[in-house]
C-alpha cells in the first residue's frame, strides 16, 4: 500500500477514504475485528456528512481497505486518541502502541506522520521508539538534516466535526517535520489532496500550533460563559448584550452555551497546561471556567424544577454540539445525568441522534421521548443542544411553560 492510516476513528477514516478519493492505495488499521469488518463491507461506524458515501466507493473502486495489521507502505499516518488521563495528564500511550505497530513494517524511504492532537514532544518520542525497535534504521534526530533513512513529522487534523469531509481538504495544513527534509516529504502526501495550503515548519512548533489552537477556542467560549453568568447575576439577557456588543468593528464573542464539550476544546488545553502550569494560567482559568458552566447550568434548572415541583422536564439534546451523534465530553449530558441522579423520574429526554438513553440513565426513571411527547406533557423546556431538528420552537410554541434556552437558540 502507498498510505496506512492507523486509527480508523473521527479522523483516521474520514482521512482514509479522502486519501482513496483523490488516487492513493490505502490501507486503514484498527484494532477493532467491528470496525475493520464494517469498512471492508463499504460501511461506517461512524456519522459524518458524506461518509459513507465516500467509504463505499472507496472500497468498491479497491482502493481503501481495513485490517487489524499494518501492512507495508510509503506513508504512515498515525490518527488514534490521545485522551486525558487522571491528574489532567495527558495519555499518549495509544500514539506509542501505534508506533511500535509500525515499526516492524518499515523500511528506508518510508515516511511517519503523526496526526493526533499531542502533548509537545510526542513526534520525537515516536521517533525513539522506533530506534529502539529497528536498530538497522537510522531515525531522524530533531532539527538535524544530515540524519534519517525514514522521514517523521507531525501534522495535526484540524477539521470540525459535521464538516470534515470538506474541511480535510479545504483547510490549510500545517506540517512540521523533526528535520526540514521530513516536512518536505510529509508535504507531498497533504499536497496531493489538500486545497488550502500546506504550511511547513518544525514538530515542535506543529505541535504547539494545534495545541493553541483549540486554547484560543476555549479561552473564548469561556469568556461568553463568564459573561452569561455574570448576566444571570445582574438578571440582564446575556444574548442582548453579545449582539449589541459585536456591533462594534473590533469585538467578537462567541456564543454561551451548558458548557463546553467534545473531545477536542474540553481537552487540549490542558495538555498545553501540563507543558506550562506555571504560565498558562487563563488557559487553565478558561478550562475551570467553562467545567463550571454546566453546575451553574443544572443549578438554574434545577431552581426551576423546584419552583415547580409538579412539573416534568423536557431536556432537548444531549449531544456535546448540534446535529452531531457524538457525546463525548457532552455538558448537556453531564447536566442530565447530574439531575437524573435524584430525579429522574421527572426527565423527558429528546436526542434525535441516539436510539437509546445511555448506559448512565439505568435505573433513574428517565425517559426518552419524541419532541412532541415531551412537549406535550412537560411544564419546564430546557434548550440543551440547538439541533436543526428543534429550530422550528419559538416563545409562541412554547407558551405557558417555563423555559430555559442554555444555547440562545430562540433568539436567532
Ligand atoms: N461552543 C460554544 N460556543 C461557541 C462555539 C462552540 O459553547 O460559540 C461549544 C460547542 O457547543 C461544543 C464545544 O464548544 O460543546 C466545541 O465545539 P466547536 O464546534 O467549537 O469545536 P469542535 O470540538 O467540534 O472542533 C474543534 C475545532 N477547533 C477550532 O475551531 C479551533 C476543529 O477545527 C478541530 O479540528 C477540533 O476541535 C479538533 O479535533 O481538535
Amino acid at each position: 500500500h502507498q498510505v496506512a492510516v492507523i486509527g480508523l476513528g473521527y479522523i483516521g477514516l474520514p482521512t482514509a477514504a479522502v486519501l482513496a478519493s483523490y488516487g492513493w492505495s490505502v490501507c486503514g488499521v484498527d484494532v477493532s475485528q467491528r470496525v475493520v469488518e464494517t469498512v471492508n463491507s463499504g460501511g461506517v461506524h461512524i456519522e459524518e456528512r458524506d461518509l459513507d458515501r465516500l467509504v463505499h466507493e472507496a472500497v468498491d473502486a479497491d482502493r481503501l481497505v481495513a485490517s487489524t495489521t499494518v501492512p507495508r507502505a510509503h506513508f504512515y499516518m498515525i490518527a488514534v486518541p490521545t485522551p486525558l488521563a487522571p491528574g489532567a495528564k495527558p495519555d499518549i500511550s495509544f500514539v506509542e502502541a501505534a508506533a511500535r505497530a509500525i515499526a516492524p513494517a518499515l523500511s528506508k524511504g518510508a515516511c511517519v506522520i503523526v496526526e493526533s492532537t499531542s502533548p509537545i514532544g510526542t513526534t520525537e518520542r515516536v521517533g525513539e521508539i522506533i530506534s529502539e525497535m529497528r536498530p538497522d534504521l537510522a531515525v531522524p534526530s530533531f532539527g538535524d538534516d544530515s540524519s534519517g533513512d525514514i522521514a517523521l513529522a507531525y501534522c495535526p487534523e484540524r477539521v470540525l466535526p459535521g464538516k470534515i469531509v470538506t474541511e480535510l481538504v479545504s483547510n490549510d495544513r500545517v506540517i512540521g517535520g523533526v528535520t526540514e527534509a521530513c516536512a518536505e516529504k510529509a508535504a507531498t502526501l497533504y499536497r496531493s489532496f489538500v486545497k488550502g495550503e500546506c504550511l511547513v515548519t518544525n514538530a515542535r512548533v506543529a505541535e504547539t500550533v494545534k495545541l493553541v489552537e483549540n486554547s484560543f477556542r476555549d479561552v473564548n467560549i469561556a469568556f461568553a460563559n463568564e459573561l452569561s453568568m455574570v448576566a444571570d447575576e445582574i438578571g440582564i439577557d446575556v444574548w442582548d448584550v453579545i449582539r449589541l456588543a459585536n456591533r462594534h468593528p473590533r469585538v467578537n464573542i462567541l456564543q454561551p452555551g451548558p458548557g463546553v464539550g467534545g473531545h477536542c476544546i474540553a481537552v487540549d488545553p490542558w495538555f498545553l497546561v501540563a507543558s506550562a502550569p506555571k504560565q498558562a494560567r487563563l488557559i487553565r482559568t478558561a478550562r475551570e471556567v467553562n467545567d463550571h458552566k454546566a453546575h451553574h447550568t443544572a443549578d438554574r434548572i434545577r431552581a426551576l424544577m423546584a419552583a415547580a415541583p409538579e412539573a416534568k422536564v423536557a431536556l432537548l439534546g444531549l449531544a456535546f454540539k448540534p446535529n452531531i451523534d457524538d457525546f463525548r465530553e457532552s455538558p448537556a449530558l453531564e447536566i442530565a445525568l447530574e439531575i437524573a441522579q435524584d430525579e429522574g423520574e421527572r426527565l423527558l429526554i429528546v436526542e434525535p441522534y441516539a436510539d437509546e438513553l445511555p448506559r448512565g440513565f439505568d435505573g433513574s426513571g428517565a425517559t426518552k421521548t419524541s419532541l412532541d411527547t415531551a412537549l406535550d406533557d412537560a411544564g419546564i423546556v430546557v434548550i440543551l443542544v440547538d439541533h436543526d431538528g428543534f429550530k422550528h420552537l419559538d416563545l409562541a410554541s412554547l407558551a405557558g411553560k417555563m423555559v430555559y434556552d442554555t444555547r440562545g437558540m430562540l433568539k436567532d
